[in-house]
């Protein structure tokens, strides 16, 4: 069995990260997201709209999504990758060539962002349609 996980913080949830978790469940059979903790996205500097455990019950809810663990600190991956059993580490390309020490673990594929959208932006068109 092929397995795949990709990091984030999958705030206000959008097709941009529907089409990232379709993509990388396609390079396998099996797809791991670790989910940053409330508590690591205070260390990233974000603020996420929902919290931790509300975040995890909607990917949870993703046909495309196998399973949802935690991410509690930037070093954890390649504990996790070795743990898991991992074959394939996916990120977003606005991460591309960051995570390229995970090389000596696993496949590393940094997948095109969906343009257009993204976290940041909703909340920005909310603000101002108030
Ligand atoms: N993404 C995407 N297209 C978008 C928006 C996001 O493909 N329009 C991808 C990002 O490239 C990233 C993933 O969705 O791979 C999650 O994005 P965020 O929730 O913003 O995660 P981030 O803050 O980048 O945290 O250790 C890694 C970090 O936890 C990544």
């Amino acid at each position: 069995m092929r397995k795949v996980i990709t990091y984030g913080t999958f705030d206000l949830l959008h097709y941009g990260h529907i089409l990232l978790f379709q993509r990388a469940r396609a390079l396998g059979d099996h797809l791991t997201v670790a989910l940053s903790t409330d508590e690591f996205n205070t260390i990233k500097g974000k603020a996420a709209y929902f919290p931790y455990h509300k975040r995890k019950m909607m990917l949870e809810a993703i046909k495309y999504v196998d399973a949802v663990i935690p991410e509690q600190c930037w070093e954890q991956k390649a504990s996790d990758i070795s743990n898991l059993h991992i074959n394939t580490f996916v990120m977003g390309d606005d991460w591309k060539g960051k995570f390229d020490d995970l090389k000596t673990y696993c496949e590393v594929i940094y997948l095109a962002r969906t343009p257009d959208i993204s976290t940041t932006s909703i909340k920005d068109s909310l603000q101002n349609s108030i």
